[in-house]
């Protein structure tokens, strides 16, 4: 692997990251970030891909799963870190990924993510993740509370998807349908993050400009959308955001847009504006990139936002 191809790891933690880490190598991800799977399920971790996996806690849960306990799942990262450190190395931007509400994600990614604030405070730390389904219960709530209030500590940025706004619009899918279209979202966002740190625009986004979006910046909302032009896939960006977020005097809003080539600046101007109005953010990124496809492809990000169903979950309010 090449220098540059260092500078990025992705980490996957428990099933929902171990999954998010497959969609992402079977997106070639690879190719410019270092993905790392993590899990305490053998089996699970068997299946994934990634280019490294570490499995961790094999003598407190010899293989098999943390049976949801927060504890364990932090337990078994803090016993395990150096191999799982001796994976990730120094990258300059770590994303953690994996689903709140089960032992390994809520309990294993703080664990990592603190070491790194500690050891290596200049790393950028990236956290993409999502609190559970109400009808996934108290306790799944319980975990998901802990592990993200720990979260907003240690990251920089800590995009977050809640899947009760997703759900009224996947409640008729079958089940494994709903669960990938999540680790889907999560996969996207990641690969958006990458493609802005490693590719850029051919038109105003740099590294300098993720990190001004990113570095000590609270709560993120996403968005993902796709069109036959600019107007149509901002506006699905926007109705796909699964936060209730809205902006702040500290937010910032990254948006990029990747389009076929003949695409005049007019058109592409409606990306960034149409953000900017929506969520009343004054400091804008736009990045624009050309490929070769015949549809328009937008990722949104904001940064700093201020979420109600975030606020009352930290307080100890029920969702
Ligand atoms: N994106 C995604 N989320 C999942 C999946 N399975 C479960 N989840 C969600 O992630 C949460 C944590 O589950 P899981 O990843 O199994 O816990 P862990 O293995 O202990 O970290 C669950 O409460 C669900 O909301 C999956 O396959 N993909
Ligand atoms: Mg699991």
């Amino acid at each position: 692997m090449s220098r540059i191809v260092n500078q990025i790891t992705v980490v996957g933690i428990g099933s929902a990251g171990c999954n998010t880490v497959t969609r992402l190598y079977d997106m070639n991800v690879s190719q410019n970030a270092k993905l790392v799977a993590v899990h305490t399920e053998e089996v699970h971790l068997e299946k994934s891909r990634a280019d490294e996996k570490v499995l961790v806690g094999e003598r407190v849960t010899h293989g098999r799963g943390t049976g949801g306990v927060v504890s364990v799942g932090a337990r078994v990262m803090t016993e395990d870190l150096s191999s799982v450190i001796s994976k990730v190395g120094s990258p300059k931007t770590l994303i953690v990924c994996g689903g709140l509400g089960g032992g390994m994600g809520s309990g294993g990614m703080p664990v990592l993510l603190e070491y790194y604030k500690e050891k290596y405070p200049d790393i950028l730390r990236l956290v993409v993740t999502t609190f559970p389904f109400k009808f996934e219960g108290l306790n799944r709530k319980e975990n998901a509370t802990h592990g993200l209030t720990r979260l907003m500590d240690l990251a920089d940025l800590t995009v977050l998807n809640l899947n009760d706004i997703l759900f009224e619009s996947i409640r008729e899918y079958p089940m494994m349908v709903g669960f990938k279209l999540l680790d889907l979202i999560l996969a996207l966002t990641i690969k958006g993050m990458v493609d802005i740190i490693m590719k850029g625009g051919d038109i105003g986004i740099s590294y300098g400009d993720f990190e001004a979006v990113s570095r000590n910046a609270g709560l993120g909302m996403v968005g993902h959308g796709t069109g036959m032009n600019v107007r149509e896939a901002v506006e699905n960006a926007i109705s796909n955001v699964y936060l209730d977020g809205v902006g702040t005097s500290d937010s910032y809003a990254l948006v990029y847009v990747a389009t076929p080539e003949n695409v005049t600046m007019g058109e592409a101007s409606i990306a960034p504006d149409t953000v900017s109005k929506k969520y009343e953010v004054t400091r804008m990124f736009w990045g624009h990139r050309i490929e070769s496809r015949n549809n328009v492809q937008v990722m949104l990000l904001v940064s700093n936002v201020q979420s109600d169903s975030v606020t009352s979950v930290r307080s100890g309010f029920l969702l």
